[in-house]
């Protein structure tokens, strides 16, 4: 079987969940849904950034140990993504025993293959972001270029990693494959990064200044740097666990029994350079193969200003969930962003966005299932119910070629038409006139199992976005579950009990 290993960042365990984390969070949810749908197996990894200044100093104002922080972060994202249908394979926390022999092996093979070198490092920091800026980096009164929130000036002794001897093995691979970073417009941006000559990245704090890391294993008196501990969490979950650091490890050569490479990182856009840039380079510097695909998704605004915790504009997207639904929500963040753009949050395109569930797919199930009780007492009637083949075939087209091209959007959007379509397809039939008429018992027929047969596809074609309500509608349907895609196309529920049930997406006042 063909395998999919697919991975969102690890969020900071130093702020609570938003709407930021929830996107990418359910965007790899959607395609994670889909390629098993697809008969792929997959392995789907989220988790925590532990460690780091950001971390140390979020537990001291909390005047808690970090790791009682972190314990309780953890849990906090668990929870949310428990809430929220979010079907990960492996949660990964970057305090894990496990993952901390990754990191150390990680540096020891660095180090044992000559990449790795002690200097001296002066500049300037930014603490939230965990960044490194040069002076001339630097934006209006000494702030961070990123995030213009104010940096610290630093000199301190660290280890450097020779990022600077693979700047031209990394843009020959960023132009032989022009699909590895997703959309272009990033890869063009990571391509003119790489214009400018590249420097060296410092990948350790000296204890003096920073604890709460992972200690070098050949300079106990530093830690690593937050970004190298936790971009190195992929290779971890991967499961190819080198057993010896050594550089003759063959844990480090064969990593076909394990997950590694990874399919496809998905981050947002804030984090590019770290993961086309740090991450790969470091993978070369340990001779592993790098991951095949990265794809850098927009940032949610309100206004102009991108949605974060620390500029104080975030919207709680379980509080969304309470008054709509967990459906309500994902499909409200997948169909409204188009992938790799951003998108602005009001309150008046998440209520539009809700009708088009309430009035065209809800709208569409109680229809049929009110009508398949009162004109064949609640069951599907048998006949070939081919009227909606065309429009089925078409859509199918759409949702496969569009989820390729992560267009998640697209391909929700494509459903939906279906959904659009089938309710013409009643207008045009008008069920209502066929029932009274006894002579046209036969169309009735028709066009009742045509309607309950798009039923069966589109909680397939929804089950990604929406798992909760079409494991509903399924049930209503009378089937045991959620087909796939290729079942429902086969399925026969001609003779199916079907049930009605409240509206699967309640309207709401404005
Ligand atoms: O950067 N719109 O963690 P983080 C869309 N620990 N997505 C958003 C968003 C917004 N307004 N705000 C946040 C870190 N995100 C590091 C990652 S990975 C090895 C280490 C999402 O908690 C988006 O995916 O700051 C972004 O890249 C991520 O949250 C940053 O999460």
């Amino acid at each position: 079987m063909d395998r999919r290993y697919l991975t969102t960042p690890i969020y900071y365990a130093s702020g609570e969940p938003h709407i930021g984390h929830a996107y990418t969070t359910i965007l790899a949810d959607a395609l994670a849904r889909f390629f098993r749908q697809e008969g792929h197996d997959v392995l789907f990894l989220t988790g925590t950034d532990e460690h780091g200044q950001k971390i140390q100093e979020e537990a001291a104002r909390r005047e808690v140990a970090p790791l009682e922080l972190c314990d309780q972060m953890a849990e906090r994202f668990k929870a949310a993504w428990h809430d929220l249908d979010i079907c990960f394979d492996r949660f990964i926390r970057t305090t894990e025993a496990e993952h901390v022999r990754v990191v150390e092996a990680f540096l020891q093979r660095l180090l044992s293959r000559g990449h790795l070198y002690e200097g001296s490092y002066k500049g300037w920091y930014c603490v939230p972001d965990e960044r490194y800026w040069t002076e001339k980096d630097l934006g209006p009164g000494q702030t961070c270029p990123d995030c213009g929130r104010p940096v610290r000036e630093i000199e301190e002794s660290n280890w450097f990693f020779r990022m600077s001897a693979f700047q031209d093995d990394l843009v020959r691979h960023i132009e032989a494959n022009p699909d590895w970073i997703v959309p272009e417009v990033r890869r063009n941006e990571i391509l003119g990064f790489l214009q400018k000559p590249l420097g060296d990245l410092s990948i350790s704090r000296p204890k003096s200044r920073l604890q709460w890391g992972i200690t070098l294993p050949f300079a106990q008196d530093h830690v690593a740097y937050v970004w190298v501990d936790a971009l190195i969490n992929y290779f971890t979950a991967s499961g190819a666990l080198p057993s010896d650091p050594a550089a003759d490890d063959p844990g480090w050569e064969d990593t076909a029994a394990s997950w590694w490479p990874a399919d496809l990182h998905l981050i947002g856009k804030d984090i590019l350079t770290t993961h086309a840039v740090y991450w790969p380079t470091l993978l070369m510097g340990v001779g592993l193969p790098l991951p095949r695909q990265i794809l850098a998704h927009g940032w949610w605004v309100v206004g102009d200003t991108k949605m974060s915790k620390s500029l104080g504009n975030v919207v709680d997207p379980l509080q969304l969930r309470e008054e709509f639904g967990t459906d309500a929500l994902r499909w409200y963040l997948l169909r409204e962003m188009p992938t790799g753009q951003d998108a602005s949050y009001t309150p008046e395109r998440f209520l539009t966005r809700y009708e088009e569930l309430a009035n065209v797919l809800g709208n569409l199930a109680s229809r049929v299932l009110s009508m398949t009780m009162k004109y064949r007492g609640g069951v599907v009637p048998s006949a070939p119910g081919s009227g909606l083949d065309g429009a089925i075939g078409v859509t199918l087209d759409r949702v496969e070629e569009a989820v390729a091209a992560y267009r998640v959007h697209d391909a929700l959007g494509a459903a939906m038409d279906l959904a659009r379509d089938a309710n013409g397809y009643v207008e045009e039939r008008e069920p209502w006139a066929q029932a009274k008429d006894e002579s046209r018992a036969e169309e009735l027929d028709e066009t009742l199992a045509s309607l309950a047969r798009v039923l069966v596809v589109l909680t397939a074609l929804f089950q990604p976005v929406c798992p909760d309500r079409m494991g509903e509608l399924a049930s209503r349907l009378g089937l045991a579950g959620v087909p796939t895609l290729a079942e429902a196309l086969e399925v026969d529920i001609s003779g199916n009990e079907v049930a009605k049930g409240s509206p699967l997406f309640p309207r709401k006042d404005r």
